[in-house]
C-alpha cells in the first residue's frame, strides 16, 4: 500500500504530524484529502478506455473499477508497473493519488511514519518576519550545503506552505450569532444555540470527512449487470447515504415543517443548512429539492393521496427519510420550460397517468421520488403546448421492490462540479404518476418548488464565500511572503475586507428572506411582507449567485498558486460554487422574473420594496456614523424612482434591456438597507458600522446610471448586437428592425407611475392546440 501514497513523480502529500494532529486539534484543516481523490468517471463519449473511479473502499463498484483500469494499463506499455490508479491514463483523468492525512480515520502504517519521519518536516508556525527570512534561508543554505541529499529526499523537503485551520463554523461566525441574538426570542435563542453549537462540532468532525468522501467517491453508473440484464443501477458511496441519514437526524428538512418555533423555526432551519452546505458534500442540492417537494404538498394542503409523501419527506428518521428530484430540463432546455417541455401524460382507466418523455438534466438521480411537468394528452391524442398545457406530477422513483418506475437512465452527467450529486439523464418510459395540480397549472405550482431551491441557492451562494473568506483569513494568518505574514500586507488585508462586506450584504439578504418566509408560513405576514419575499426571492438568488463566483474566486487568489491546487481541495468549493447563477434559473432568466412578479403585483411589490428601504433606514436616522450611509441610501432610492419613471415612458424594450441592472439595484439598496440596519442596532459593532458604511459607499442603483448613459434605448441593442456578431448588414429600406427574443413576462405592456411603481396591462396570448407528434 505504501507505494500506493505516492504520487507518480513519487512526492509525497502527507506529513506524519499533519496525521496524528488531524483531528485531535479542536480544529481541523477542512480541504486536504484524507483520501486520494477518485479518478473520474469515463467519458460517457466513449473511447475504449474503461471507467476508472474509485468507489467506495470495498465495494464491488470499487473492485469492478480497479480491475477495469488494470486490464487498461496493462495493455498500455507506458502505464506498465504503475500503481493503481497513480496515473491517468487519459487526460481526462484528472486528479493525482494523495495520501490520508487528515481526519479521525487518518493513519500512518509504520512505513509510512518512518518515512514521513525521516522526510517531512512539521509544518512550523510563521510568526516572525526576521525568523521566517532565517527559517527559509536556513533551509535553503542546507539544501545547497548537502550536495549528497538523496534525490528522493530532496523532492520530498521542499518548503510547505502551513494549511488553514477552521474550527466550529457557529462559533466563528460573528455575524450569524449576533443576528440570532438581535432577532430571535430569548427562549427559541437559548434553545437553538445550544444545538448549532453541539451541529458546529459534530460538522466539524464528522461530517466533513464525510463531505471528502462523497466528493473522492462520485456515483457511478452501472446500465447492466454482469449477464447482461437492463439494471440501470447508481451507485452512490456510503458516505453519501450516511449525509442522507444525518440530514434526517438533524431535520433539516423536518425542521421547517415542524415550527416548534413558529415564524423562527424556518429562520432556524436556514442556518441549520447554512452551516451544513460547505461541508455537506453536495448533498445540500437533494435537500434543496426535498424541501421544495415538501412545499408544494403543504401548499396543496397535504392532501391524503401525497400525505405519505409528505411524511417520508419531513421525517427525522433515517429509515423513512425520503429525497425529491425536480426534473424540469429537457432536451429543448431548462429556462423555458414553457416551451421545451415534450414529456407527456396518459391517463389510466385507474386515474392514475403515464408519463413518456426524456428529462435532461434531474439533479440527484438517486433520489426517492420527484416532481415533474408534462402535457396531458387528450381523449383526441392531442396536447396543449406552451405553459397552460403544462401539468404538475409526483412520482415514486422505484416500486416497493427496488425496480425502477419504468424509467431508463441514459448517462450520468459528466459536469464541472457538484460530482459528488448523481445527474441523470431519465427516459420516461411509461412511468407512472399522480397528477397532483390542476390540469395547466404546472408552473405556477411548481415556482413553490423553485422559490424554496432558489433559497436554497442563495443559502449556497453564501456559504461558500463565508467558507472561502475563513479558510483565506486563517492563510493569512499563517502564511509569510515579502517578510510578514499576509495579514500584516495592508493590500492583502483590503481584498479581504471587500469580500467580507460581499458577504454580510448576502448573509442579511439571506435571513431576511427566511424571516419572511417565517412569518408566510405561519400565517403572521401582511400583503406586503408576501409581495416582499415574492421579489426578494429571485433578487437574492441571481445577485449572490454572482457574488459568491466572484468572492470564491477571489479568495482562491488570495492563497496564491496553492489556491489553484486540486489536492487543496479549494477548487472543489470553486467548481461547486460556479453553478449557483446557473441552476434554479440564470442570472438574465432571474431578472426577467424579477420583471414577472412586479407585473403579478401591478407594480405593488415595488411600492412596497421602498417602503420597506425606508423603514429600515428611518432606525438608523439618529445614528451619526452611519449619517453617510443613509444619506447614500436616500440618493439611490430617488434615482430607482427615476429610472422607474424615465424606464415607464420608454417602454418594455427599455425594462427588458434593463432587468438585469434593475434587479442588481434593487439587490444592493436592499442589502444596504439591512446592514444599515443591522449597524443601527443597540449593541452593534464598530465593524457593522463599517461593512453598511463600504456598501453604501458603492454605485447602489447601477440601472439609473445605464439609463443615462443610453444603453436601454432602442438603438443600443443595434450596438451591442454589432459588439458581439459583427457590423450589422444595412438595414432593408433604411429601417432599424429591433428584434428581442423575449417581451415582458405574460406579454404585458408596461406603464410606469411614479407614485404607485408600475402597473401594467395585461394581454393572454395562449397559443393554440397542436397535435402531439408521434
Ligand atoms: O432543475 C434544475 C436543477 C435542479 C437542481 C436543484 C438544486 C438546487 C440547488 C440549491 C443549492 C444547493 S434547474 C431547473 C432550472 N429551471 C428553472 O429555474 C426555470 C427557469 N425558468 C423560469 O423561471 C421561467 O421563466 C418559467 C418556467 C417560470 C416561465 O414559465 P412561464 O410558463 O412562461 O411563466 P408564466 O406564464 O409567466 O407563469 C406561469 C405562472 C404565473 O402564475 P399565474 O398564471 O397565476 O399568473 C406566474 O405568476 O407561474 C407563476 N410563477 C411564479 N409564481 C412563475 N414563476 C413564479 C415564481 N417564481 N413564483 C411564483
Amino acid at each position: 500500500m505504501g507505494e500506493n501514497w505516492k504520487s507518480a513523480s513519487g512526492r509525497q502529500y502527507f506529513s506524519a504530524t499533519q496525521a496524528q494532529q488531524g483531528s485531535t486539534r479542536g480544529r481541523v484543516r477542512p480541504f486536504t484529502p484524507r483520501h486520494p481523490p477518485p479518478l473520474r468517471r469515463w467519458s460517457p463519449r466513449g473511447s475504449g478506455v474503461p471507467e476508472a473511479l474509485d468507489p467506495p473502499e470495498g465495494s464491488s463498484a470499487s473492485s469492478a473499477a480497479r480491475a477495469g483500469l488494470s486490464a487498461y494499463l496493462r495493455r498500455q506499455p507506458r502505464l506498465r508497473g504503475l500503481p493503481l490508479p497513480l496515473r491517468s491514463p487519459s487526460p481526462r483523468i484528472m486528479f493525482p493519488r494523495r495520501l490520508p492525512w487528515w481526519g479521525p480515520g487518518a493513519t500512518c502504517t509504520p512505513w509510512q511514519l518512518r518515512r514521513c519521519g525521516e522526510r517531512c518536516q512539521a509544518p512550523r508556525a510563521v510568526n516572525a518576519t526576521a525568523g521566517q527570512e532565517q527559517q527559509v534561508g536556513t533551509r535553503e543554505k542546507q539544501q545547497l550545503e548537502e550536495p549528497r541529499t538523496s534525490l528522493e529526499r530532496r523532492e520530498t523537503e521542499t518548503l510547505f506552505q502551513e494549511q488553514p485551520e477552521i474550527g466550529n463554523q457557529y462559533l466563528e461566525d460573528a455575524l450569524l450569532r449576533n443576528y440570532l441574538k438581535t432577532h430571535l426570542p430569548p427562549q427559541v435563542l437559548q434553545e437553538v444555540n445550544q444545538d448549532l453549537e453541539r451541529f458546529g462540532n459534530r460538522l466539524l468532525t464528522k461530517i466533513q470527512p464525510l463531505a471528502w468522501e462523497c466528493e473522492w467517491n462520485p456515483p457511478v453508473f452501472r446500465p447492466y449487470d454482469a449477464w447482461g440484464q437492463r439494471v440501470d443501477r447508481i451507485i452512490t458511496c456510503s458516505a453519501w447515504r450516511r449525509m442522507k441519514e444525518i440530514a434526517a437526524e438533524e431535520g433539516l428538512i423536518a425542521e421547517a415543517y415542524e415550527r416548534r418555533y413558529s415564524s423562527w423555526s424556518r429562520m432556524y432551519q436556514a442556518v441549520k443548512l447554512y452551516l451544513f452546505s460547505s461541508s455537506s458534500g453536495g448533498f445540500n442540492c437533494p435537500l434543496a429539492m426535498t424541501d421544495g417537494a415538501a412545499k408544494v404538498i403543504e401548499s396543496l394542503g397535504v392532501p391524503r393521496s401525497l400525505k405519505n409523501a409528505f411524511d417520508h419527506l419531513t421525517s427525522r428518521d433515517p429509515k423513512k427519510f425520503w429525497t425529491s428530484g425536480q426534473w424540469m430540463t429537457e432536451r429543448r432546455g431548462g429556462s423555458d420550460v414553457a416551451n421545451g417541455t415534450e414529456t407527456v401524460a396518459r391517463k389510466q382507466p385507474d386515474g392514475t397517468y403515464r408519463l413518456y418523455g426524456f428529462k435532461w438534466f434531474t439533479s440527484a438521480a438517486d433520489s426517492d421520488m420527484a416532481l415533474t411537468l408534462a402535457r396531458v394528452v387528450d381523449a383526441e391524442g392531442r396536447v396543449k403546448q406552451g405553459s397552460s398545457g403544462l401539468s404538475l406530477f409526483f412520482l415514486k422513483v422505484r416500486d416497493e421492490e427496488g425496480k425502477l418506475n419504468n424509467i431508463q437512465v441514459q448517462r450520468l452527467k459528466d459536469k464541472l462540479g457538484t460530482r459528488q450529486m448523481a445527474t441523470g439523464e431519465l427516459w420516461l418510459n411509461g412511468a407512472e404518476a399522480q397528477l397532483i395540480s390542476a390540469e395547466g397549472r404546472g408552473v405556477a405550482s411548481i415556482s413553490n418548488m423553485l422559490n424554496i431551491t432558489r433559497i436554497h441557492n442563495v443559502i449556497a451562494a453564501v456559504a461558500s464565500m463565508r467558507r472561502m473568506i475563513n479558510l483565506s483569513r486563517e492563510y493569512a494568518r499563517r502564511r509569510a511572503a515579502f517578510g510578514k505574514l499576509l495579514k500584516d500586507h495592508p493590500l492583502h488585508v483590503q481584498t479581504m475586507a471587500r469580500m467580507e462586506v460581499q458577504t454580510r450584504g448576502a448573509f442579511l439578504l439571506l435571513m431576511e428572506i427566511v424571516r419572511l418566509l417565517g412569518l408566510v408560513e405561519t400565517n403572521m405576514a401582511s400583503e406586503e411582507d408576501q409581495l416582499l419575499l415574492r421579489l426578494l426571492v429571485p433578487v437574492a438568488k441571481l445577485y449572490t449567485g454572482k457574488q459568491a463566483s466572484a468572492v470564491v474566486i477571489e479568495a482562491m487568489e488570495s492563497f496564491g498558486g496553492q489556491g489553484y491546487m486540486e489536492d487543496t481541495g479549494l477548487p472543489v468549493v470553486i467548481r461547486d460554487t460556479l453553478v449557483l447563477s446557473i441552476w434554479e434559473g440564470t442570472t438574465n432568466v432571474l431578472s426577467l422574473d424579477v420583471l414577472r412578479s412586479l407585473t403579478k403585483s401591478q407594480g405593488q411589490a415595488l411600492a412596497v420594496f421602498r417602503s420597506a428601504v425606508q423603514k429600515k433606514l428611518e432606525l438608523a436616522a439618529s445614528a451619526a456614523e452611519l449619517g453617510p450611509a443613509v444619506k447614500q441610501m436616500h440618493d439611490a432610492i430617488g434615482r430607482l424612482a427615476q429610472f422607474v419613471q424615465g424606464a415607464g415612458s420608454k417602454g418594455t424594450v427599455t425594462m427588458e434591456l434593463a432587468a438585469r441592472d434593475f434587479s442588481y439595484s434593487l439587490a444592493r439598496i436592499y442589502a444596504g438597507a439591512l446592514l444599515t440596519e443591522h449597524a443601527a442596532r443597540p449593541g452593534a459593532a464598530s465593524t457593522d458600522i463599517s461593512a453598511a458604511r463600504r456598501w453604501c459607499s458603492r454605485e447602489l442603483c447601477p440601472v439609473a446610471a445605464e439609463l443615462q448613459s443610453g444603453s436601454y434605448e432602442d438603438g443600443a441593442v443595434l450596438a451591442d448586437s454589432a459588439l458581439v456578431f459583427g457590423d450589422p448588414d444595412p438595414p432593408h429600406g433604411g429601417e432599424e428592425h429591433v428584434s428581442i427574443p423575449y417581451v415582458c413576462p405574460n406579454d404585458a405592456a408596461l406603464h410606469v407611475n411614479i407614485n404607485s411603481g408600475i402597473s401594467f396591462r395585461l394581454k393572454s396570448s395562449n397559443p393554440p392546440p397542436k397535435q402531439m407528434p408521434e
